[in-house]
């Protein structure tokens, strides 16, 4: 890896909703122009995406017919051949319209609950006429200002109700789509349902069918929820369950930012794409990120380029940091045993208890060994910044 191009094997992908974005936020109107669905492709095209995703309206307006709707997925599939891109994930809008500003399948308006499964069946159709195989749910509105209005025991029990129904019309149509949970803190709503990725973890086995279901941790969402984006994708990754991933950045204890890939945290994100290339993810690297708001037509592309490059100079890093001498003869001492200890450990057995409960450890010695964690995150830094 010398160039950091991006190619389809690396398997980048955007929401038209990311590049499309018109940088309109809650004190000012948008400062770029709306881009057709055709100019989103040729743009993502032209930086070397592999992919792009999108919410059923992204491409087919909520009033649009169903003649409409049939010219503009011609005219987008087209489109997609024409720049060999491709549709890996899809997802629903139930946050825009007015209707769903009390939630979609946790609503107390059982209307408002039935429209939100028929839109998304819908939609479910329209992502795979476009080839995904991940179907992703972010509850936007899934959540409250006030806890007056429901109990979140009726919400969580709803939200199963929907999923539930969904899996059973994939089932049915025999479809090959997977269902990706993706969890938020808060914003819009001041909290949302099961906000963090282990809150969907947890979830996910009261399903009908769990097997169906995983998550897409976005590195955002639990930044602002404080917490280490790779230790939640980590756990997903555990149980079989990162079936997809929101890549961009984000400080905590602000709204929600949405930056450039790498933008705020390079460490983290460091870290982040040495697992995911360490364990061998072979999912979407998908970007769900904008440009900054300063930023015009060029500004977008360098966004979108900068999200990709970031992703692969990563890559990199992370193989010169496994191929270092120096850090992994250091990271191999820290967990060196010997034979006598090993033996202590290992799964059950009552001769393994009892040897434990008769070993006499030398805990002053254990407490008062120095593990090098400043000497080994020094080397980090300085393999990251260029100087090793
Ligand atoms: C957000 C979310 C969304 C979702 C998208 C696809 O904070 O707005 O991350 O961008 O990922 O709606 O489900
Ligand atoms: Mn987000
Ligand atoms: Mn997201």
């Amino acid at each position: 890896m010398s160039n950091f191009q991006p190619g389809p094997e690396h398997k980048f992908t955007f929401g038209m909703w990311t590049v499309g974005n018109m940088g309109r936020d809650p004190f000012g109107e948008p400062v770029r122009p709306a881009l057709k669905p055709l100019e989103i492709v040729r743009l993502l095209a032209d930086v070397g995406a592999y992919g792009v995703n999108l919410h059923d309206n992204d491409l087919v307006p909520i009033d649009a017919t169903l003649a409409d709707r049939k010219r503009i997925v011609a005219d987008f599939r087209n489109a997609l051949k024409q720049h060999g891109l491709v549709v890996p994930m899809a997802t629903t809008n139930l946050f825009s319209d007015p209707a769903f500003k009390d939630g979609a399948f946790t609503s107390n308006d059982p209307k408002v609950r039935a429209l939100a499964l028929q839109k998304t069946m819908q939609s479910i159709d329209l992502g795979v006429e476009l080839g995904a195989q991940v179907y992703v749910f972010w509850g936007g509105r899934e959540g409250t200002e006030t806890d007056v209005c429901r109990s979140p025991l009726d919400a969580g029990k709803r939200f199963r109700d929907a999923l539930n129904f969904l899996c059973g019309y994939v089932r049915e149509q025999g479809y090959a789509l997977k269902f990706a949970l993706e969890a938020k803190p808060n914003e819009p709503r001041g909290d949302l349902y099961l906000p963090t990725t282990g809150a969907m973890l947890g979830f996910i086995p009261t399903l009908d069918y769990p097997d169906m279901v995983g998550v897409n941790p976005e590195v955002a969402h639990e930044h602002m929820a404080g917490l280490n984006f790779m230790h939640a994708v980590a756990q997903a990754w555990d149980a079989g369950k990162l079936f997809h991933i929101d890549l961009n950045d984000q400080n905590p204890g602000r709204y929600d930012q949405d930056f450039r890939f790498g933008a705020q945290n390079y460490k983290q994100a460091f870290f982040l794409v040495k697992f995911l290339e360490d364990v061998g993810y072979s999912g979407s690297r998908h970007f769900d990120a904008h440009a900054y708001r300063t930023e015009g037509a060029a500004g977008v592309k360098a966004f979108a380029a900068g999200c990709m490059r970031t992703y692969l100079i990563l890559k990199d890093k992370a193989a010169k940091f496994n191929a270092d001498g120096e850090i992994q003869m250091l990271l191999k001492e820290l967990a060196a045993g010997d034979s006598a200890t090993d033996a202590l450990l290992g799964s059950y057995s009552s001769t393994r208890a009892a040897a434990l409960k008769a070993h006499v450890f030398d805990r002053p010695a254990l407490g008062a060994r120095d593990l090098g964690y400043e000497h080994l995150d020094q080397l980090l830094f300085e393999l990251l910044m260029g100087v090793r």
